[in-house]
This record gives structure tokens, C-alpha cells and sequence, in this order.
């Protein structure tokens, strides 16, 4: 009696136990992923033609990665390719480890060809569609994948959860090596050549050559929900997204719940996600394209005019898809109304916490520029100029012999400078007609902005008209901001902080800042580090549309940057 007692006190004990270990791994510090990627060079065939591309592990689009909110990813990157790669997670908070953060010569020097690094990092706060890129150059062409997150264990969406999920990855391709394209447009400082087709989930669809046998499907059922989750990995194009016959409900947006929002259209800018449930009608057969184009916002400025497509498909019927009706090129009506629909979610388990009140208020301009050509040759930018792009009319140039965070966690003078301003140098009518072209050419420089620990910022992103003005989707690394207002024109400090939205704006980590306006977004700089704010055009990072905010550590250990991994790569 007494052992069998003795023996059932022990697996009680033991059950104990077990359930203390299952709760602290599960709900308090998540499950551990491991993965390696090889980033190598693969043959694809596209459009007719074979094509080499850097891909990670033979894939493209790479590899998905699924984990939970408060889980820990450690990825080992081998690099067989031949060029310099960097891996970011695009949107990961990365609380106190910026050394996984990823951008080249920002955080890390870069993983050269034959080296490794092992990135790693615990996703804390965030549930929804975030994405992982290369960082180093025009690489994320073709290197990126989706990094999906459920909620914890025991907690669920907050919505009802729908019946099937799909990822939605939207790209961009060229018939050429993307390296080759924006290599060719540095050396001759023109625009770079235009992409010839755009993809989803790596295809380009039935409206291309020789595409039409790999186009993506989905099947949907009668009465079905289905969470579709895009995301915009496009290099240089925003894009509208639609499906024929079938209304979205966005729940999410960069990887924070929304208000559910009906729409017909969706517009992303690259680097930003948005999930959607569809609902299968009731009735319904037959076949239906979901497709993709540009949103090109500047007039006059050449633009990729193809849709990318995929199919929505009922049961096993095989008629041909009915086609959408997608927003023209230039349809900037649709895109501010989608971008004004958006309202975080705001309820007792996901609340708001946006600064009421702000203790740094910046205001940063955002847009092109001309330089002329070195010692009178001619370029090939407008004019024999060369395109540049600038922010507070800095156009930021890259770090060579070490990455920011490395020279300020070591030290190293001569890396940069810290007297990035926060007002633009000169006050103009910054979206006037006739932005006069004394004011056209920005200064290259490497400048980064310190901000002390836990200071509530807020920074109006203001749209310029120099050379053209477009859309520009500015993307901050290490935090979510909430956009707080947005508008056409330029922003006035007096009348439209009055329309601020400080109760349930979205939070994102991309804002599109509209064409010729400005956006206003909020953040506490609680995470120390090197953080680079650009924009997330490939094309307008190349000319130096960035900048790179350096946040101190805070008073505590907890509150301040780990050490760096000891296999963090030097320049
Ligand atoms: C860019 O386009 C021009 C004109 O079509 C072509 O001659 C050139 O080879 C292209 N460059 C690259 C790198 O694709
Ligand atoms: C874009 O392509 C469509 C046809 O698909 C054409 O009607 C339209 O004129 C083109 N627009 C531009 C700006 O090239
Ligand atoms: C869009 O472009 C077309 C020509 O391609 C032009 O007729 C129209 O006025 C433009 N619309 C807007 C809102 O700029
Ligand atoms: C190029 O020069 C011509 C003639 O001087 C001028 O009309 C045009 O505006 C210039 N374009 C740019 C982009 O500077
Ligand atoms: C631009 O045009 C406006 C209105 O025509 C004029 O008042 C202003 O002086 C002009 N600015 C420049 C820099 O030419
Ligand atoms: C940018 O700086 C350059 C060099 O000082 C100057 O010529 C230009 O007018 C400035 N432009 C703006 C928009 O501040
Ligand atoms: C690769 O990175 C090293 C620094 O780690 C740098 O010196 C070199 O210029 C880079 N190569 C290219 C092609 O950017
Ligand atoms: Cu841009």
C-alpha cells in the first residue's frame, strides 16, 4: 500500500514537474527553432528562360518559418554564394539583439562568400504576417520567405479562426541578374532598368509568356473562410491587391491585429503584410484570379505595367478564371482610402499604447534628387546628372570598414557622425510645383540621430517634390511605430496634430507616406541599438534615402544591448 502510495506521490510529483517545465518553456520563454540556410546560386526558369538566382536552401521563394509569439529563432547562415549576404527579419522587434538584426554594414558587416553567421532572436509581442529578406544589396530579389506567427499557446486570434491559410508572397523579377541591373545603374547614375514581370508565390501567372502551367492556386470551399497573408516583398513597386467576385476583411497588418476592414482593394508598399479572411460563397463555382499591380505614384516616371496572377478555385472545376478589375496605375484615391481605414484593434488582450505626448518631435523630409557628375563627366541620370535620394537632405552612404553598431559598441571613431538633423537644413514649400533647383542636391554623408532610452518620438516623414514626387513606403527597424496621421500637402504643425489619431491608429513598421504629403508616425525608443529607417524602395535605399537612429542603452542590464555573438562577422 505504502509503495503504491509512495509511487503514485512520485508521478504526481513527476506530472508536477513536468507541467512547471511544459508552462516555462511553452508560455514563458517558447519553444526554440533552429534552421540553417545555404544561401547558393540555383537555376529557376521564368518567362522562358533559365535563369541562375541566389536562393536560400534551393527554394524560391525561400523556406516558410512558422513559430509562436514568444518563441526564439536561431538560424545558422552558410553563404555559397558569390556575393556579400545579410539576412533581416523584416519587422522582428529584436529586443536588445540588434546583432541579429541584419542590415549590411548597419549591424553587421556582411557574411561573405564561404562564411556563416548564426542569427538569433526571441519574437516578442508581435502575432501575424512578418517576412525575412536578404540585406545586402539587391539580393532580397530573389532571397526572401515568409516568417509566420500564431499566437501563444492557449490564446487563439482574435477573430474565428478560418478554415485554411495562404500565403500571399508578392515579388518582382528580372529577366536579368537583379545585381547586374542596379550594379549598371550606379555606374552610370540613371534610374535602373524597370523588372519585367511581378510574382506571386514565386509565379508570375497566366498573363505571362510560358507561365501559365506553374501558375499558384488555392482551393476554396463553399461556406469556407481563408486567411490570406500578403505580404509585399517587391523590390521597387507598391502594389494594389484584388480578387474577382471576393470582398477581404484585413484582421492584421505587419504582423499587429487591426479592426476588421472590408475592402475590395489592398495596396502595400514593399516590406509591408496584410492578412485578410475571404469567405468562400455559398453557392459559388467556378474560378476567380487573384492579381497584383503597380501603384506608381510618380507621374512621368517609367514603371513596371504588367499584373502578376493567381487562382482561387473551387472544388475541382476548371473553367476559365474570372478577371478583377484592378485600381489604375496611378490611383492614389484608392490607396488613401485603404491606407485611412486601418485602425489597430485596440481591445483588452491587444491595447494601444501610443505616446500621448511626445519628448522628441523630428521632422524629416523624404524624397529624390540630382547630383551632378564627378569632374564634368556626363551621367546618365536627367540631363547628365545622377540620381540621388535623401532624407533631411542627407543621402546616407553606407559604412565600408564597419557596420554603426559595431563602431558604437566598440568605439571606432571615423564611422559616422552624430549631427543628423532634426529639421530639414533649409525650410521650403516642400510639395510646391517649382521646388526651385537650388535645392535640388542632397549631400552624401553618414549621419545617424541618438536618442536617449525610453524617450516617446514622434517624426513627421515629409513627402518632397524634387524631380518627382511619389509614394514613399519608409520602413524603421527594431520597432513598431503607430501612424498617427497622414496627409497631402505640407504638414502643418499648428492644424493637424488636431486630427492625430492617439486612440487606435495602426501600428506598423512600414508606413507608405503619401504622394506629396506626409505621414506622422510614434514610437518610445526602448530598445537600444542601431536602427536604419529607409525607404523600402531598393531603388531609393541605393541612392541614400536612409538615415540610422542610435538609441542608448537604458540603466540596466535588461535594458540594454547583449554582447555581441562572438561570430559576428568583420569587415
Ligand atoms: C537595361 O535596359 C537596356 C535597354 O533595354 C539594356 O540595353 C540593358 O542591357 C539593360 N541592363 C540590364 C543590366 O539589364
Ligand atoms: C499599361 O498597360 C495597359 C494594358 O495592359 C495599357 O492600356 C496602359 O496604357 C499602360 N499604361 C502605361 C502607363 O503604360
Ligand atoms: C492617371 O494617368 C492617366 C494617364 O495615364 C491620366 O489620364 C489620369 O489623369 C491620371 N490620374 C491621376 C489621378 O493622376
Ligand atoms: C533638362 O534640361 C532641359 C533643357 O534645359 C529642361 O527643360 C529640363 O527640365 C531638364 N530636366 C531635368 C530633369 O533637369
Ligand atoms: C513657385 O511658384 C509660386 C506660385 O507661382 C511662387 O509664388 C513662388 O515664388 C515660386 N517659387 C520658386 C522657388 O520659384
Ligand atoms: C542641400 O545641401 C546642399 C549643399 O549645401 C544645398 O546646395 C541644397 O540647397 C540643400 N537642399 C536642401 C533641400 O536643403
Ligand atoms: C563585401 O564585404 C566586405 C566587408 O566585409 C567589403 O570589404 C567588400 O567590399 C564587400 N564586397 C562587395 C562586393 O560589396
Ligand atoms: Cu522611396
Amino acid at each position: 500500500m505504502a509503495e503504491v502510495l509512495k509511487s503514485v506521490g512520485f508521478g504526481l510529483t513527476r506530472v508536477l514537474v513536468m507541467v512547471v517545465v511544459f508552462l516555462n518553456v511553452v508560455l514563458v520563454r517558447g519553444y526554440i527553432h533552429r534552421h540553417t540556410f545555404v544561401t547558393e546560386a540555383t537555376p529557376v526558369t521564368r518567362l522562358c528562360k533559365r535563369h541562375n538566382i541566389i536562393t536560400v536552401n534551393g527554394l524560391f521563394p525561400g523556406p516558410t518559418l512558422h513559430v509562436r509569439n514568444g518563441d526564439t529563432l536561431i538560424v545558422q547562415v552558410y553563404n555559397r554564394a558569390k556575393y556579400n549576404v545579410t539576412i533581416h527579419w523584416h519587422g522582428v522587434r529584436q529586443f536588445r539583439t540588434g546583432w541579429s538584426d541584419g542590415p549590411e554594414f548597419i549591424t553587421q558587416c556582411p557574411i561573405r562568400p564561404g562564411g556563416s553567421y548564426t542569427y538569433k532572436f526571441t519574437i516578442t509581442g508581435q502575432e501575424g504576417t512578418l517576412w525575412w529578406h536578404a540585406h545586402s544589396s539587391w539580393l532580397r530579389a530573389t532571397v526572401y520567405g515568409a516568417l509566420i506567427i500564431y499566437p501563444r499557446i492557449g490564446t487563439f486570434y482574435p477573430f474565428t479562426t478560418p478554415h485554411r491559410e495562404t500565403i500571399i508572397l508578392l515579388g518582382e523579377w528580372w529577366n536579368r541578374n537583379p545585381i547586374d541591373v542596379v550594379n549598371q545603374a550606379t555606374r552610370t547614375g540613371a534610374a535602373p532598368n524597370v523588372s519585367d514581370a511581378f510574382l506571386i508565390n514565386g509565379q508570375p501567372g497566366d498573363l505571362y509568356p510560358c507561365s501559365r502551367r506553374d501558375t499558384f492556386f488555392t482551393s476554396i470551399y463553399n461556406g469556407e473562410t481563408q486567411m490570406l497573408r500578403i505580404v509585399n516583398a517587391a523590390l521597387n513597386t507598391e502594389l494594389f491587391f484584388t480578387i474577382a467576385n471576393h470582398k477581404m476583411t484585413v484582421v492584421a497588418v505587419d504582423a499587429g491585429y487591426t479592426k476588421p476592414f472590408r475592402t475590395k482593394y489592398v495596396m502595400l508598399g514593399p516590406g509591408q503584410t496584410t492578412d485578410v479572411i475571404i469567405r468562400g460563397s455559398r453557392s459559388r463555382r467556378g474560378s476567380y484570379y487573384m492579381a497584383a499591380r503597380a501603384y506608381s505614384s510618380a507621374q512621368g516616371v517609367p514603371f513596371d505595367n504588367t499584373t502578376t496572377t493567381a487562382i482561387l478555385r473551387y472544388a475541382t472545376q476548371r473553367t476559365p478564371p474570372v478577371m478583377p478589375i484592378l485600381p489604375p496605375y496611378n490611383d492614389t484615391r484608392t490607396a488613401t482610402y485603404f491606407s485611412r481605414g486601418l485602425r489597430s484593434l485596440g481591445d483588452r488582450e491587444h491595447p494601444v499604447f501610443v505616446p500621448k505626448t511626445v519628448s522628441e518631435n523630428l521632422f524629416f523630409t523624404v524624397g529624390l534628387g540630382l547630383l551632378n557628375c564627378p569632374r564634368n563627366r556626363r551621367c546618365g541620370g536627367p540631363n547628365g546628372t545622377r540620381f540621388a535620394a535623401s532624407m533631411n537632405n542627407f543621402s546616407f552612404v553606407l559604412p565600408s570598414s564597419s557596420s554603426i553598431l559595431q563602431a558604437h559598441y566598440f568605439r571606432q571613431n571615423g564611422v559616422f557622425t552624430t549631427d543628423f538633423p532634426d529639421n530639414p537644413p533649409v525650410r521650403f514649400d516642400y510639395t510646391a510645383q517649382n521646388v526651385s533647383r537650388s535645392l535640388w542636391s542632397p549631400v552624401k554623408a553618414t549621419k545617424v540621430k541618438v536618442l536617449k532610452f525610453n524617450t516617446a518620438v514622434q517624426v513627421i516623414l515629409q513627402g518632397t517634390n524634387i524631380f518627382a514626387a511619389e509614394n514613399h513606403p519608409i520602413h524603421l527597424h527594431g520597432y513598431d511605430f503607430y501612424i498617427v496621421g497622414e496627409g497631402f500637402g505640407n504638414y502643418n504643425p499648428r492644424t493637424d496634430p488636431q486630427n492625430f489619431n492617439l486612440i487606435d491608429p495602426p501600428q506598423r513598421n512600414t508606413v507608405a507616406v503619401p504622394v506629396n504629403g506626409w505621414a506622422a508616425i510614434r514610437f518610445v525608443a526602448d530598445n537600444p541599438g542601431a536602427w536604419l529607417m529607409h525607404c523600402h524602395l531598393d531603388v531609393h535605399i541605393t541612392w541614400g534615402l536612409a538615415m540610422v537612429f542610435l538609441v542608448e542603452n537604458g540603466p540596466s542590464y535588461w535594458t540594454s544591448i547583449e554582447p555581441p555573438p562572438r561570430d559576428l562577422p568583420r569587415c
